[in-house]
Protein backbone atom coordinates (compact mmCIF):
# COMPACT_ATOMS: atom_id res chain seq x y z
CA UNK A 1 0.00 0.00 0.00
CA UNK A 2 1.75 3.21 -0.80
CA UNK A 3 1.95 6.23 1.21
CA UNK A 4 2.02 9.72 0.62
CA UNK A 5 3.07 12.67 2.89
CA UNK A 6 0.96 15.59 2.48
CA UNK A 7 2.88 18.42 2.66
CA UNK A 8 1.07 21.92 4.30
CA UNK A 9 0.84 24.64 1.81
CA UNK A 10 3.08 26.60 4.19
CA UNK A 11 5.88 23.66 3.64
CA UNK A 12 5.47 24.15 0.20
CA UNK A 13 6.06 27.97 0.42
CA UNK A 14 9.08 27.77 2.93
CA UNK A 15 10.04 24.85 0.43
CA UNK A 16 10.08 26.91 -2.76
CA UNK A 17 8.24 24.48 -4.98
CA UNK A 18 8.13 26.20 -8.41
CA UNK A 19 5.20 24.89 -9.03
CA UNK A 20 3.38 26.40 -5.88
CA UNK A 21 4.62 29.66 -6.38
CA UNK A 22 1.70 31.66 -8.36
CA UNK A 23 -0.36 30.12 -5.71
CA UNK A 24 1.55 32.37 -2.96
CA UNK A 25 0.30 35.93 -4.81
CA UNK A 26 -3.34 34.74 -4.52
CA UNK A 27 -4.16 36.91 -0.94
CA UNK A 28 -4.16 35.27 2.11
CA UNK A 29 -8.17 34.39 1.89
CA UNK A 30 -7.79 31.35 -0.28
CA UNK A 31 -4.70 30.27 1.11
CA UNK A 32 -6.47 29.73 4.57
CA UNK A 33 -9.51 28.31 3.28
CA UNK A 34 -7.35 25.57 1.05
CA UNK A 35 -6.93 24.02 4.37
CA UNK A 36 -3.63 21.32 3.47
CA UNK A 37 -4.19 19.90 6.98
CA UNK A 38 -7.55 18.61 5.69
CA UNK A 39 -5.57 16.22 3.46
CA UNK A 40 -3.29 14.85 5.86
CA UNK A 41 -2.94 10.94 5.96
CA UNK A 42 -2.29 8.31 3.84
CA UNK A 43 -3.45 8.00 0.29
CA UNK A 44 -5.96 4.92 -0.15
CA UNK A 45 -5.67 4.85 -3.72
CA UNK A 46 -8.89 3.98 -6.42
CA UNK A 47 -9.21 -0.13 -7.01
CA UNK A 48 -10.97 1.29 -10.68
CA UNK A 49 -7.92 3.95 -10.92
CA UNK A 50 -8.46 3.88 -15.10
CA UNK A 51 -5.36 3.79 -17.28
CA UNK A 52 -4.40 7.07 -18.47
CA UNK A 53 -1.53 6.09 -20.66
CA UNK A 54 -2.40 7.02 -23.81
CA UNK A 55 -3.61 10.37 -22.91
CA UNK A 56 -0.04 11.46 -21.22
CA UNK A 57 0.46 14.83 -23.88
CA UNK A 58 -3.03 16.03 -22.44
CA UNK A 59 -0.97 16.45 -19.01
CA UNK A 60 -4.83 15.54 -17.57
CA UNK A 61 -5.48 16.27 -14.00
CA UNK A 62 -4.14 13.16 -11.73
CA UNK A 63 -7.32 13.54 -9.07
CA UNK A 64 -5.34 11.66 -6.87
CA UNK A 65 -2.61 14.30 -6.26
CA UNK A 66 -4.79 16.82 -6.13
CA UNK A 67 -3.72 19.74 -3.96
CA UNK A 68 -4.44 22.96 -4.71
CA UNK A 69 -7.48 24.78 -5.05
CA UNK A 70 -5.53 27.00 -8.24
CA UNK A 71 -4.12 24.68 -10.45
CA UNK A 72 -0.48 25.41 -11.25
CA UNK A 73 0.54 26.65 -14.40
CA UNK A 74 2.56 23.83 -15.69
CA UNK A 75 -0.35 20.97 -14.40
CA UNK A 76 -3.00 22.84 -16.77
CA UNK A 77 -4.34 20.30 -19.13
CA UNK A 78 -4.08 20.96 -22.74
CA UNK A 79 -6.10 20.13 -25.49
CA UNK A 80 -5.12 21.24 -29.10
CA UNK A 81 -6.85 19.88 -32.28
CA UNK A 82 -4.86 21.28 -35.32
CA UNK A 83 -1.10 22.41 -35.14
CA UNK A 84 -0.05 24.21 -32.18
CA UNK A 85 1.56 27.37 -33.10
CA UNK A 86 4.45 28.88 -31.82
CA UNK A 87 3.78 33.12 -32.13
CA UNK A 88 6.08 35.76 -31.94
CA UNK A 89 4.79 38.66 -30.14
CA UNK A 90 5.66 41.34 -32.52
CA UNK A 91 4.53 39.92 -35.78
CA UNK A 92 1.11 39.59 -34.18
CA UNK A 93 -2.14 41.20 -33.54
CA UNK A 94 -5.90 41.09 -33.21
CA UNK A 95 -7.77 42.46 -35.93
CA UNK A 96 -11.62 43.26 -34.57
CA UNK A 97 -13.90 43.70 -38.12
CA UNK A 98 -16.79 42.15 -39.82
CA UNK A 99 -20.03 44.19 -39.56
CA UNK A 100 -18.31 46.92 -37.11
CA UNK A 101 -18.92 50.46 -37.42
CA UNK A 102 -15.06 50.69 -36.62
CA UNK A 103 -12.53 48.10 -37.39
CA UNK A 104 -9.80 48.23 -35.21
CA UNK A 105 -6.37 46.10 -34.59
CA UNK A 106 -4.72 46.01 -31.06
CA UNK A 107 -1.00 44.69 -30.74
CA UNK A 108 -0.21 42.97 -27.05
CA UNK A 109 0.90 46.16 -25.88
CA UNK A 110 -2.74 47.58 -26.36
CA UNK A 111 -4.49 45.03 -25.45
CA UNK A 112 -2.01 44.68 -21.69
CA UNK A 113 -2.89 48.81 -21.69
CA UNK A 114 -6.69 48.27 -21.69
CA UNK A 115 -8.49 47.84 -17.92
CA UNK A 116 -7.11 44.51 -16.32
CA UNK A 117 -9.76 42.16 -15.39
CA UNK A 118 -9.40 38.71 -13.92
CA UNK A 119 -11.36 35.38 -13.15
CA UNK A 120 -10.69 32.53 -11.42
CA UNK A 121 -12.11 29.56 -13.34
CA UNK A 122 -12.76 26.15 -13.75
CA UNK A 123 -12.34 25.34 -17.57
CA UNK A 124 -13.55 21.82 -18.64
CA UNK A 125 -13.19 20.09 -21.80
CA UNK A 126 -16.72 19.30 -22.73
CA UNK A 127 -15.36 15.59 -23.67
CA UNK A 128 -14.19 15.46 -20.32
CA UNK A 129 -15.51 11.96 -18.36
CA UNK A 130 -16.76 10.96 -22.02
CA UNK A 131 -14.85 7.70 -22.66
CA UNK A 132 -11.98 5.71 -20.21
CA UNK A 133 -9.46 7.52 -18.93
CA UNK A 134 -10.20 11.01 -19.68
CA UNK A 135 -11.33 12.23 -16.32
CA UNK A 136 -8.65 14.47 -16.04
CA UNK A 137 -9.24 17.15 -18.23
CA UNK A 138 -10.33 20.24 -15.88
CA UNK A 139 -8.40 22.76 -14.57
CA UNK A 140 -8.91 26.07 -11.81
CA UNK A 141 -6.91 28.93 -12.64
CA UNK A 142 -6.58 32.68 -12.45
CA UNK A 143 -7.22 34.38 -15.47
CA UNK A 144 -5.75 37.93 -16.64
CA UNK A 145 -6.94 40.23 -19.64
CA UNK A 146 -9.18 42.86 -20.84
CA UNK A 147 -13.02 43.44 -21.23
CA UNK A 148 -14.65 41.51 -24.47
CA UNK A 149 -17.16 43.48 -24.26
CA UNK A 150 -16.04 46.81 -24.14
CA UNK A 151 -13.88 46.18 -26.88
CA UNK A 152 -16.99 44.91 -29.27
CA UNK A 153 -18.29 48.63 -27.79
CA UNK A 154 -15.20 50.38 -28.81
CA UNK A 155 -15.80 48.55 -32.54
CA UNK A 156 -19.18 49.26 -32.50
CA UNK A 157 -21.63 46.12 -34.43
CA UNK A 158 -23.72 47.57 -36.94
CA UNK A 159 -27.44 46.56 -36.34
CA UNK A 160 -27.09 43.63 -39.18
CA UNK A 161 -24.68 41.59 -36.96
CA UNK A 162 -25.94 38.54 -35.02
CA UNK A 163 -23.20 36.68 -34.31
CA UNK A 164 -19.32 36.65 -33.18
CA UNK A 165 -16.76 34.62 -34.51
CA UNK A 166 -13.31 33.68 -32.63
CA UNK A 167 -10.44 32.75 -35.14
CA UNK A 168 -7.56 31.02 -33.41
CA UNK A 169 -4.47 31.12 -35.55
CA UNK A 170 -3.99 26.92 -35.53
CA UNK A 171 -5.24 25.12 -38.81
CA UNK A 172 -6.02 21.94 -40.56
CA UNK A 173 -6.92 20.43 -43.30
CA UNK A 174 -11.05 18.81 -43.13
CA UNK A 175 -12.68 17.59 -45.56
CA UNK A 176 -16.36 19.30 -46.07
CA UNK A 177 -18.69 17.72 -48.40
CA UNK A 178 -16.32 16.47 -50.49
CA UNK A 179 -14.32 19.73 -50.40
CA UNK A 180 -10.69 19.32 -49.05
CA UNK A 181 -9.66 23.17 -47.37
CA UNK A 182 -7.74 24.12 -45.20
CA UNK A 183 -9.54 25.56 -42.36
CA UNK A 184 -8.94 27.53 -39.13
CA UNK A 185 -10.04 26.65 -35.56
CA UNK A 186 -13.20 29.15 -34.62
CA UNK A 187 -15.81 28.85 -32.46
CA UNK A 188 -18.75 31.96 -32.81
CA UNK A 189 -21.70 33.07 -30.14
CA UNK A 190 -24.60 34.85 -30.39
CA UNK A 191 -23.74 38.93 -29.55
CA UNK A 192 -25.63 38.83 -26.43
CA UNK A 193 -23.51 35.89 -25.05
CA UNK A 194 -20.53 37.64 -26.55
CA UNK A 195 -21.15 40.81 -24.43
CA UNK A 196 -21.13 38.86 -21.04
CA UNK A 197 -19.22 41.39 -18.88
CA UNK A 198 -17.47 38.25 -17.35
CA UNK A 199 -15.50 37.34 -20.68
CA UNK A 200 -12.11 38.55 -20.95
CA UNK A 201 -8.95 38.61 -23.38
CA UNK A 202 -6.26 36.60 -21.48
CA UNK A 203 -2.32 37.25 -21.69
CA UNK A 204 -1.97 35.48 -18.36
CA UNK A 205 -2.64 32.55 -16.34
CA UNK A 206 -1.88 32.99 -12.43
CA UNK A 207 0.63 35.85 -13.21
CA UNK A 208 2.41 33.89 -15.40
CA UNK A 209 2.75 35.39 -19.17
CA UNK A 210 -0.02 32.76 -20.96
CA UNK A 211 2.00 29.45 -22.27
CA UNK A 212 2.65 28.75 -26.01
CA UNK A 213 0.05 25.86 -25.21
CA UNK A 214 -2.19 27.47 -23.87
CA UNK A 215 -2.92 30.07 -26.74
CA UNK A 216 -0.20 33.03 -26.47
CA UNK A 217 -0.48 35.45 -27.09
CA UNK A 218 -3.94 35.87 -26.16
CA UNK A 219 -6.75 33.77 -25.65
CA UNK A 220 -10.18 34.23 -25.18
CA UNK A 221 -11.60 33.13 -21.57
CA UNK A 222 -15.88 32.42 -21.33
CA UNK A 223 -16.55 31.90 -17.81
CA UNK A 224 -19.35 29.08 -17.59
CA UNK A 225 -18.96 27.50 -21.06
CA UNK A 226 -16.92 24.77 -21.95
CA UNK A 227 -13.39 24.56 -22.90
CA UNK A 228 -14.20 24.36 -26.40
CA UNK A 229 -15.16 28.05 -26.48
CA UNK A 230 -12.02 29.25 -24.79
CA UNK A 231 -10.41 29.84 -27.97
CA UNK A 232 -6.73 29.77 -27.67
CA UNK A 233 -3.80 31.57 -30.19
CA UNK A 234 -6.62 34.37 -30.79
CA UNK A 235 -6.30 36.15 -34.02
CA UNK A 236 -9.43 37.64 -35.53
CA UNK A 237 -12.86 38.64 -33.94
CA UNK A 238 -15.08 38.64 -36.75
CA UNK A 239 -19.01 39.85 -36.52
CA UNK A 240 -21.40 38.24 -39.44
CA UNK A 241 -24.95 38.33 -40.21
CA UNK A 242 -25.83 34.06 -39.85
CA UNK A 243 -24.64 31.90 -38.02
CA UNK A 244 -21.04 30.38 -37.98
CA UNK A 245 -21.47 26.45 -38.79
CA UNK A 246 -17.77 25.49 -38.41
CA UNK A 247 -16.36 22.35 -37.52
CA UNK A 248 -16.43 23.03 -33.73
CA UNK A 249 -20.03 24.59 -33.49
CA UNK A 250 -21.72 22.41 -35.88
CA UNK A 251 -19.94 18.78 -36.70
CA UNK A 252 -18.19 18.28 -33.53
CA UNK A 253 -18.86 19.06 -30.09
CA UNK A 254 -21.85 18.40 -30.99
CA UNK A 255 -24.56 16.36 -28.58
CA UNK A 256 -26.63 14.17 -29.89
CA UNK A 257 -29.46 12.77 -27.36
CA UNK A 258 -32.71 11.32 -27.83
CA UNK A 259 -36.01 13.10 -25.72
CA UNK A 260 -38.97 11.66 -25.13
CA UNK A 261 -41.96 13.13 -26.59
CA UNK A 262 -45.40 12.26 -26.05
CA UNK A 263 -43.66 8.28 -26.40
CA UNK A 264 -41.99 9.54 -30.00
CA UNK A 265 -38.38 9.19 -29.96
CA UNK A 266 -37.10 13.13 -31.15
CA UNK A 267 -33.32 13.04 -31.82
CA UNK A 268 -31.93 16.23 -30.69
CA UNK A 269 -28.61 17.55 -31.82
CA UNK A 270 -26.63 20.36 -30.34
CA UNK A 271 -24.11 22.43 -29.95
CA UNK A 272 -21.74 21.94 -26.96
CA UNK A 273 -22.06 25.31 -24.88
CA UNK A 274 -22.68 26.37 -20.86
CA UNK A 275 -20.89 23.95 -18.44
CA UNK A 276 -22.83 21.23 -16.11
CA UNK A 277 -23.05 20.86 -13.01
CA UNK A 278 -20.33 17.86 -12.16
CA UNK A 279 -18.64 16.39 -8.92
CA UNK A 280 -15.97 13.38 -8.77
CA UNK A 281 -15.16 11.90 -5.83
CA UNK A 282 -10.96 12.76 -6.28
CA UNK A 283 -9.33 11.01 -3.56
CA UNK A 284 -9.71 9.27 -0.09
CA UNK A 285 -7.36 9.52 2.62
CA UNK A 286 -7.03 7.62 5.82
CA UNK A 287 -5.68 9.30 9.88
CA UNK A 288 -6.31 7.04 12.59
CA UNK A 289 -8.95 5.00 11.37
CA UNK A 290 -11.14 7.79 10.02
CA UNK A 291 -11.53 7.66 5.85
CA UNK A 292 -12.21 11.13 4.20
CA UNK A 293 -13.40 11.20 0.82
CA UNK A 294 -12.21 14.59 -0.65
CA UNK A 295 -13.78 15.86 -4.04
CA UNK A 296 -14.52 18.98 -6.49
CA UNK A 297 -17.50 20.26 -7.89
CA UNK A 298 -17.83 22.58 -10.31
CA UNK A 299 -20.06 23.80 -13.50
CA UNK A 300 -22.66 25.84 -11.58
CA UNK A 301 -23.23 27.56 -8.63
CA UNK A 302 -22.54 24.61 -6.47
CA UNK A 303 -25.31 24.72 -3.57
CA UNK A 304 -24.63 21.11 -1.69
CA UNK A 305 -22.59 18.28 -2.98
CA UNK A 306 -23.85 14.56 -1.39
CA UNK A 307 -21.96 11.19 -1.35
CA UNK A 308 -23.46 7.95 -1.54
CA UNK A 309 -21.79 4.85 0.06
CA UNK A 310 -22.12 1.66 -2.02
CA UNK A 311 -25.52 2.77 -3.74
CA UNK A 312 -26.95 3.39 0.28
CA UNK A 313 -28.13 6.98 1.37
CA UNK A 314 -27.13 9.92 0.20
CA UNK A 315 -25.25 11.91 3.27
CA UNK A 316 -24.13 15.86 2.64
CA UNK A 317 -20.38 16.41 2.39
CA UNK A 318 -18.86 19.22 4.01
CA UNK A 319 -17.44 22.34 1.41
CA UNK A 320 -13.96 22.53 1.93
CA UNK A 321 -12.89 25.46 0.00
CA UNK A 322 -15.99 27.36 -1.90
CA UNK A 323 -16.19 28.67 -4.69
CA UNK A 324 -14.78 31.83 -5.66
CA UNK A 325 -17.54 32.98 -8.05
CA UNK A 326 -20.19 30.26 -9.94
CA UNK A 327 -17.23 29.39 -12.57
CA UNK A 328 -14.37 28.50 -10.11
CA UNK A 329 -15.04 24.86 -8.35
CA UNK A 330 -15.59 23.72 -4.64
CA UNK A 331 -13.27 21.22 -2.77
CA UNK A 332 -15.56 19.09 -0.41
CA UNK A 333 -14.93 16.49 1.56
CA UNK A 334 -16.53 13.50 4.02
CA UNK A 335 -15.86 11.24 6.73
CA UNK A 336 -15.74 7.61 7.07
CA UNK A 337 -15.62 4.60 9.16
CA UNK A 338 -14.67 2.53 5.82
CA UNK A 339 -17.63 0.07 6.30
CA UNK A 340 -16.91 -3.50 6.85
CA UNK A 341 -13.13 -4.52 5.44
CA UNK A 342 -13.28 -4.66 1.69
CA UNK A 343 -14.32 -3.27 -1.31
CA UNK A 344 -16.81 -0.31 -1.22
CA UNK A 345 -18.26 2.23 -4.03
CA UNK A 346 -18.05 6.03 -3.61
CA UNK A 347 -20.50 8.34 -5.96
CA UNK A 348 -20.90 11.83 -5.54
CA UNK A 349 -23.62 14.44 -6.56
CA UNK A 350 -23.57 17.96 -6.88
CA UNK A 351 -26.50 20.18 -6.95
CA UNK A 352 -26.62 23.88 -8.31
CA UNK A 353 -28.36 27.23 -6.65
CA UNK A 354 -31.23 26.41 -8.90
CA UNK A 355 -31.98 22.65 -7.69
CA UNK A 356 -29.91 20.78 -10.60
CA UNK A 357 -28.99 17.69 -9.60
CA UNK A 358 -25.92 16.01 -11.51
CA UNK A 359 -27.62 13.48 -13.05
CA UNK A 360 -27.16 9.52 -12.27
CA UNK A 361 -25.18 7.79 -15.19
CA UNK A 362 -29.13 5.64 -15.95
CA UNK A 363 -31.04 9.14 -15.54
CA UNK A 364 -32.34 9.21 -19.24
CA UNK A 365 -30.61 12.36 -19.83
CA UNK A 366 -27.08 10.61 -19.58
CA UNK A 367 -28.48 7.29 -20.91
CA UNK A 368 -29.98 8.16 -24.05
CA UNK A 369 -27.40 10.53 -25.06
CA UNK A 370 -25.45 8.92 -27.80
CA UNK A 371 -22.05 11.11 -27.83
CA UNK A 372 -19.71 11.69 -25.78
CA UNK A 373 -19.97 15.48 -24.89
CA UNK A 374 -21.51 16.87 -21.65
CA UNK A 375 -20.54 14.03 -19.70
CA UNK A 376 -21.67 15.11 -16.20
CA UNK A 377 -23.46 12.16 -14.82
CA UNK A 378 -22.28 11.03 -11.49
CA UNK A 379 -19.12 9.00 -11.23
CA UNK A 380 -18.59 5.73 -8.87
CA UNK A 381 -15.54 4.96 -7.84
CA UNK A 382 -13.98 1.68 -6.46
CA UNK A 383 -12.25 1.78 -2.99
CA UNK A 384 -10.71 -1.05 -0.69
CA UNK A 385 -10.50 -0.05 2.90
CA UNK A 386 -9.65 -2.58 5.99
CA UNK A 387 -5.95 -3.82 4.68
CA UNK A 388 -4.46 -0.77 5.18
N1 LIG B 1 -7.33 27.75 -31.16
C1 LIG B 1 -7.76 26.71 -30.44
N2 LIG B 1 -8.39 26.96 -29.28
C2 LIG B 1 -8.85 25.94 -28.51
C3 LIG B 1 -8.70 24.59 -28.94
C4 LIG B 1 -8.02 24.35 -30.16
O1 LIG B 1 -7.82 23.21 -30.59
N3 LIG B 1 -7.56 25.45 -30.88
N4 LIG B 1 -9.20 23.57 -28.17
C5 LIG B 1 -10.29 23.94 -27.28
C6 LIG B 1 -10.64 22.89 -26.35
S1 LIG B 1 -11.55 21.62 -27.02
C7 LIG B 1 -10.36 22.93 -25.02
S2 LIG B 1 -10.90 21.73 -23.97
C8 LIG B 1 -9.57 24.05 -24.45
C9 LIG B 1 -8.41 23.55 -23.63
O2 LIG B 1 -7.71 24.62 -23.08
P1 LIG B 1 -6.26 24.39 -22.47
O3 LIG B 1 -5.44 23.66 -23.51
O4 LIG B 1 -5.71 25.73 -22.13
O5 LIG B 1 -6.44 23.54 -21.24
O6 LIG B 1 -9.06 24.90 -25.47
C10 LIG B 1 -9.99 25.21 -26.48
N5 LIG B 1 -9.45 26.23 -27.34
MO1 LIG C 1 -12.21 20.21 -25.35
Amino acid sequence: MYNQDYLTRREWLVRGGSAVLGLSLLGCEIEEQVGFNSTEGSLVPWANAPDTGAMSQVNLLEWEQLDSWVTPTSDLFQVGHYNRPVIQENEWNLEVGGLVENPLTFTLEELRSRPQQEEIFTLECAGNRGFSGFIGAVHNARWTGTSLASILQDVGIKDSGIEVVFWGSDSGEEEIRGNKIVQHFARSMSIQDAMDPNLILCYAVNDDPLPNAHGFPLRLIAPGWYGVANVKWLKGIEIRDTRFMGRFMARDYVTLREEKVDNESVWMESSVGRTRINSVPAKVTLLEGNYRVHGAAWGSSVASVDVSVDGGPWRPAEISVSQDSPYSWTFWHMDWDGGSPGEHTITSRATDAGGRVQPATADPFIALKKTYWESNGQLTRRIVTGDQ
